[in-house]
């Protein structure tokens, strides 16, 4: 993207900053980006007190030095003129969206005094916080002192938790984020729904062109002809929902053509035999009914992946809740990667280098003790495998708001999550909202969500304020990273750390914390980790000792390949086959589950990303809402001339329980199966504070009124819509 100058962005900006003598001249600050949750670093231009740039930090593992279009366009969120300005809180009737601007004391006074009714009416934990991002620390933090750990979020239950808890139950280890995928030494990939290019995931888009101009094979499966689609060798335009029968037809081939790593297998897993006798029935005749895919082309990718193994990559996906069945397609996935030794090999999956040690801040005073069941699960019982460390299941802390079991839920706060937008059955979230006592949201526009809400919490951007500490490691890389402001906060807005930090103090919890700025609570983990406070803070990040990533082996003295690698609890080797599955009622070897038939005259409704937008909260971002201000739904051409549609004609779509979407914009293309559309997540706002945004496009989630829960863990598949067009006004 061009470099948007300092002028245009002043015309867009709500108030424009005084220019202070003491600002004059060119300053380069680094921080780390927040568009998405992929942190990279970044350092900001700021003339004459102008916010004017970002750019990639070139010290950055993760940005190597560039960021996306997301993260360039990120600067435009500090101008948004339909940001939140003041607290506010509600007058009329919940969702009239009539409010009265309050001060902050205000504000949290009503918080605090409402959350000790609360509490002292039902106990701490029918208090909940859903949270997304590193801006929730704090919050959390005061929720803990409060007593209360029913804490969710959306990039979880709804997002990669399945994946998760597959790899987890079958080698033994998650994933992460950020993905151990060594897409960059690959040589074959294979990509299941993953939509790298739209999908933005910087370093995977980097590695992705990497692997491309090596010659790796790309091998993508899709109903839709994605831009990594576009890449690809062989490209399988798979019927929506039937992937797992595909992996366990390559599978079969794999075993019946004795093409998969046999050393690799007898010597790492457990249980092959019985695997490889469930395997027997999978075929790819059997496939091409459920998949729509060629047998021979089944055949052909299958031997494709045994032929550059172990440098093979099945990517295991981000956002697998798809059809409810997710975690054992995740598991067929890392199942799939087994067979093909490529869990802990070069061009497969590796495992980070170790992090540096940054201790956390050295609070005195203990959490309370108190109610530590969660009430996302009314039964003991309920999905067995949720049992991560970031496990609580959003829509269980929704149902127990609607049902008041396992115990009620009176009160929620919501921090950087925007619940009608990603939650499926939205009429559901406005029910439980509708018997809340207290709704805060913490937000930086008026959200749908904070049309609902009590109090609304104005928060500076990222651009504004400090923020936790970034500790990672990227490959062999170990990193330091931090976030630090930019420029001031245009209006009354605050950042987290103040916000979370007040609030405790009017609970009466000011003893949770010692500190008073976050420049002093930043100082003292930095320096208690023996870190060089002036370098961090002028060059953002400081880079540890980098460390092996591939597995140990016998036989193999490369460096990089020093990693112990630990395989699963229960039998220290790959699960082939689970016993920790059978034991719970479960398949402990993957089967298939056909998906629901789609009705007569309707589409599977297909949604997911574009380059310029995350989820549904940068559509008012003035920069990135000119390069993409609506969605459009793609419908195959043979299909819109059924219809006599062309492409920039309005639709709406109404989904099988009768919700008709906004309007929305026709996209004719060859590019996708005649059986689906697609739309890219996000659009579609309802709220009229995003006057930018409001009713442009459609939106997937008002659409995603049914679900399947899986079983295994209660990630909330929500790919089982479907849709007819409504043409005509
Ligand atoms: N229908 C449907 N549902 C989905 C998905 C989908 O594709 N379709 N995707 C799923 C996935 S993969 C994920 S990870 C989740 C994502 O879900 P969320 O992360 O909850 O994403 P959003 O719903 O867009 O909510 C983000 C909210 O944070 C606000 N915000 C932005 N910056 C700040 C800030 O600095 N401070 C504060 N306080 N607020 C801020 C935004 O304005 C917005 O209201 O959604 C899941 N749900
Ligand atoms: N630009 C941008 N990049 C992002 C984000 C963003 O908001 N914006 N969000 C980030 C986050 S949190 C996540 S989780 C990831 C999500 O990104 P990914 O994990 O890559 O993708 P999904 O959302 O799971 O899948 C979307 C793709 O799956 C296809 N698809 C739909 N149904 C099926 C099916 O049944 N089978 C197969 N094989 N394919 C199917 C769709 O056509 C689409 O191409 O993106 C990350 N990157
Ligand atoms: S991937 Fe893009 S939006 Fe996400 S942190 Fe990096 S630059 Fe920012
Ligand atoms: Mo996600």
């Amino acid at each position: 993207m061009a470099a948007t100058s300092a002028s245009t962005l002043l015309t867009q900006c709500s108030k424009k900053p005084d220019i202070d003598p003491a600002k004059k001249g060119t300053k380069l600050i680094p921080t780390y980006c927040d568009v998405c949750f992929w942190k990279c670093a970044a350092v900001a231009t700021v003339v004459d007190g102008v916010l004017t740039k970002i750019e990639g930090n070139d010290n950055d593992p993760i940005s190597n030095g560039r960021l996306c279009p997301r993260g360039t366009g990120g600067i435009g969120a500090h101008f948004d003129k339909d940001r939140l300005t003041h607290p506010l809180m509600r007058v009329g009737g919940k969702g009239e969206d009539k409010w009265k601007k309050v001060t902050w004391d205000e504000a949290l006074t009503f918080i605090a005094k409402k959350m000790n009714q609360i509490k002292e009416v039902h106990g701490p934990e029918s208090m909940a916080l859903f949270s997304h991002g590193v801006g929730g620390s704090f919050f959390k933090h005061t929720l803990k002192a409060y007593g209360s750990h029913n804490i969710a979020a959306p990039s979880y239950a709804q997002c990669r938790g399945p994946r998760e808890i597959g790899f987890v139950l079958t080698v033994g280890d998650e994933i992460g984020a950020h993905e151990r995928t060594d897409i960059k030494n690959a040589k074959t990939v294979v990509l299941i729904g993953s939509h790298l290019g739209e999908n933005m995931h910087n370093t995977q888009v980097q590695e992705f062109a990497h692997a491309i101009g090596n010659g790796a094979h790309i091998i993508v499966v899709d109903p839709r002809y994605s831009v990594a689609a576009s890449k690809a060798k062989d490209y399988l335009p798979i019927k929506p929902g039937t992937d797992m029968a595909l992996i366990l037809a390559w599978m079969h081939v794999l075993v019946k053509e004795e093409l998969y790593d046999k050393e690799y297998v007898a010597k790492y897993g457990f249980g092959f035999e019985a695997f490889e006798a469930e395997m027997e029935e999978y075929t790819p005749e059997w496939a091409f009914i459920q998949t729509g895919i060629e047998p021979d082309v089944i055949r052909k990718t299958a031997r494709q992946m045994a032929m550059t193994a172990p440098a093979t990559l099945v990517h295991p996906g981000r956002h697998v809740t798809w059809n409810g069945d997710d975690t054992q397609r995740s598991r067929a996935i890392a199942l799939l990667n087994s067979l093909l030794g490529s869990w802990g090999r070069k061009g497969g999956f590796y495992t980070h280098a170790d992090k540096m040690s940054v201790p956390k801040y050295p609070y005195s005073k203990k959490y309370p003790e108190g109610n530590y069941r969660k009430a996302d699960r009314p039964n003991e019982n309920d999905f067995p495998f949720a049992n991560g460390a970031h496990d609580t299941l959003s829509t269980g802390l929704r149902d127990a708001t609607l049902t008041g079991k396992p115990y009620p839920i009176k009160g929620w706060i919501t921090y950087g999550t925007n619940l009608l937008s990603c939650l499926p059955d939205t009429r559901m979230t406005i029910e439980a909202i509708k018997k809340l006592d207290l709704l805060v949201v913490c937000d930086i526009v008026p959200s749908e969500l904070a049309g609902w809400a009590d109090v609304v919490l104005p928060e500076s951007t990222y651009l504004e304020r400090h923020d936790e500490l970034s500790v990672g490691a990227f490959r062999e890389q170990p990193y330091v990273t931090i976030r630090q402001p930019i420029v001031d906060a245009p209006d009354d807005q605050k950042p987290n750390w103040w916000i979370g930090r007040e609030l405790a103090i009017k609970l009466g919890l000011g003893d949770y914390y010692p500190w008073k700025t976050m420049e002093e609570y930043l100082q003292t983990r930095v320096k208690s980790a023996g870190l060089d406070w002036e370098k961090l803070t002028t060059e953002g990040i400081i880079l540890g000792e980098k460390g092996p990533i591939y597995m140990k082996e016998e036989g193999n003295d490369d460096p990089e390949a020093q990693v112990e690698m630990l395989f699963c609890e229960d039998t220290d080797k790959i699960n082939f086959y689970s016993n920790a599955l059978k034991e719970k009622g479960f398949d402990p070897v993957p089967k298939y589950t056909a998906p629901d038939p789609l009705p007569a005259g309707s589409f599977h409704l297909l949604f997911g990303r574009a380059p310029v937008h995350t989820f549904a909260k940068t559509q008012t971002n003035p920069l990135l809402h000119e390069m993409m201000p609506e969605n459009e739904v793609w419908l195959n051409a043979a299909v819109a001339r059924r219809y006599g549609l062309t492409s920039n004609d309005y639709v709406k779509l109404k989904n099988q329980d009768g919700i008709v979407s906004f309007k929305v914009k026709v996209k004719v293309t060859n590019r996708i199966r005649k059986d689906c559309v697609f739309m890219v997540h996000g659009f579609g706002h309802s709220a009229r504070g995003l006057k930018k945004a409001f009713g442009k496009g459609a939106s997937d989630a008002t659409l995603v009124t049914k679900y399947k829960t899986d079983p295994i863990m209660g990630g909330t598949g929500m790919n089982v819509n479907f849709v007819t067009l409504e043409t005509g006004e």
